[in-house]
């Protein structure tokens, strides 16, 4: 199993498919939005997902969706560092989901254990020559620009190939600027700056990426690619009812022993890990 080096023992001592748990602390994410805005509640959920399995719990105070604007760093660190504060002492590893050095830094300095960038450093080149201090994981997403733009961005000659370098070249750029290239998790980044249609091969031919050696994050959870396979006279599956959509994704990644998969009910995909990872061990 293909760790990235910074992880506790815990974990890197691990022979299946780590879990993370997702923990969006917005009032309108894409698929858990406003849910778990108030702290005690977000605490309480991430208490939750710990006790359903979760390796990783990877708290966001910015919503992604497609469309989304931004908001101000005090306002995302207002919304993400009393949660990391509060669940500092659990086992689970925080991830912090941003593309802001400051917000990284501060969460790192409340307990957090992973920096999770969905620009992978692109949203602000000072995020790598942070990273590069830090010796903790490192995801990098495959990213083409900011949320309110990135449905526009997604003209590939080869969708697969193309991800998969752009991917190694921002990869490059992290470990020029002082990243550790064993710290970096790659993550084809499903839904951003792709059509529904772009994901399925990504997903297909995930051995492309894997060529590259490095420890791969999947985030497929509820997105609107498995709403759309699953709609009904025109209308995709709502958010709330993909969950046996996501764990059919989470099978596939366990097999293939795909390092983690990012997930918004942690229960379901566990299980199913602990399925192909306890036939992966029969003889
Ligand atoms: N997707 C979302 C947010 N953060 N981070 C990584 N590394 N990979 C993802 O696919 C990803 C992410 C958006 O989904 P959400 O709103 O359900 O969290």
């Amino acid at each position: 199993m293909l760790h990235p080096s910074g992880l506790p023992k815990n974990l890197s001592s691990l022979d299946r498919t780590l879990v993370m748990g997702v923990l969006n602390v917005t009032p309108d994410s894409f698929s858990d939005g406003g849910r778990f805005f108030d702290s005690s509640v977000a605490i309480a959920h991430a208490k939750q997902m710990i006790s359903d399995g979760a390796d990783i719990i990877d708290i966001g105070g910015e919503s992604t969706r497609p469309g989304s604007e931004r908001i101000s760093i005090q306002e995302e660190m207002g919304r993400v560092l009393p949660i990391i504060s509060a669940l500092a002492e659990t086992e689970a590893v925080l991830s912090i989901d941003t593309m802001r050095p400051e917000v990284a830094q501060a969460a790192i300095a409340a307990g957090a254990g992973m920096i999770n960038d969905v620009s992978g450093g692109k949203a602000d080149p000072e995020m790598l020559s942070y990273v590069a201090t830090l010796d903790v994981p490192f995801i990098l997403m495959h990213w083409r620009g900011p949320s309110n733009i990135m449905n526009s961005l997604t003209d590939y000659k080869d969708v697969v190939v193309d991800v998969t370098k752009e991917i190694s070249e921002q990869v490059d750029v992290a470990v020029s600027a002082g990243v550790a290239r064993d710290r970096i998790v790659v993550d084809p980044g499903i839904g951003f700056a792709k059509t529904v249609d772009q994901n399925w091969p990504i997903l297909k031919h995930l051995d492309v990426l894997e060529d590259l050696g490095l420890p791969i994050l999947m985030g497929a959870s509820r997105k609107k690619f498995l709403g759309e396979l699953l709609s009904k006279n025109g209308e995709a599956r709502h958010m709330d009812d993909r969950e046996a959509a996501t764990t059919a994704i989470s099978v596939l990644m366990a097999q293939r022993k795909t390092w983690c998969v990012r997930v918004h009910d942690v229960r379901d995909s566990r299980d199913v890990i602990e399925v192909v990872s306890r036939m992966a061990n029969t003889p």
